[in-house]
């Protein structure tokens, strides 16, 4: 059994996603980012960095309880577990892998910035909000080619790079997107989200969530909470 510590964000819906894609056994434990629990000690102990997602699987490789926090690291985790969504041959594995950061990398944390500076923060910075939206422009714009030659981020076939990626997408008008100017990223966007695992992933804690901007979200995520000496 899985054990997994997370809120519905796009960081945790991948997870949540690829939990349904493999069809593995997993228990949800909501992780309310907004309310303070990621900095519960117990929390702490598995996930240091003080976010969600994280895992405890109770079978690891040894046998032996095993705990990962960091997304990308738990979707590659998992797809060595269920031998799913890697590729198969190295030629596969490495180029998944090279998207699969391309997300961690870039997607999550400039789209992440984007949303940031556009909807959360108290004032609007013109200079923050024009280069995180120039950059989620350009990413988005990496994604389109990508994706008008292949079918998925990877290649042909459906991995951990495209079940990584989706999430962050799913907020594109936050994000200052139209799809008009992405054609081949929306059907990409589409196709997965037609998928019947993508469509239960999103509703895990679906009903959990809310809005992570109010007072006490905003001091617990970007205040002195957050950068409280642990
Ligand atoms: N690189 C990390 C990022 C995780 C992350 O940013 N999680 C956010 C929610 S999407 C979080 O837990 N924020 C709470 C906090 O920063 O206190 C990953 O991919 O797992």
């Amino acid at each position: 059994m899985i054990d997994v510590y997370s809120w519905p964000t796009p960081n945790g819906h991948k997870v949540h996603i690829m939990l349904e894609e493999c069809g593995l056994p997993y228990r949800v434990h909501a992780v309310n980012i907004g309310a303070g629990d990621q900095f519960r000690p117990d929390f702490l102990k598995i996930s240091p960095n003080n976010k969600i997602p994280a895992i405890v699987d109770d079978e690891g490789t040894d046998g032996q309880p095993f705990a990962l926090f960091e997304s990308g690291a738990i979707l590659v985790y998992l797809a060595s577990k269920a031998g799913r969504f890697l590729g198969n041959t190295d030629r596969e594995k490495f180029t998944t892998l090279q998207w699969l950061m391309f997300q961690m990398g870039g997607v999550g944390p400039m789209l992440g910035q984007a949303h940031h500076f556009r909807i959360y923060a108290p004032e609007q910075i013109e200079y923050a909000v024009n280069r995180y939206t120039n950059e989620a422009k350009r990413l988005y714009g990496v994604i389109d080619k990508q994706v008008a030659q292949h079918a998925y981020l990877a290649g042909d076939e459906y991995t951990i790079a495209d079940i990584a990626t989706w999430p962050w997408l799913r907020s594109w008008q936050n994000q200052g997107i139209d799809w008009a100017d992405y054609p081949n990223a929306k059907r990409w966007f589409d196709e997965i989200e037609a998928r019947p695992a993508v469509q239960r992933g999103v509703q895990v804690l679906a009903d959990a969530r809310k809005p992570l901007v109010d007072d006490k979200a905003r001091e617990n995520l970007f205040g002195a909470t957050q950068y409280e000496k642990r």
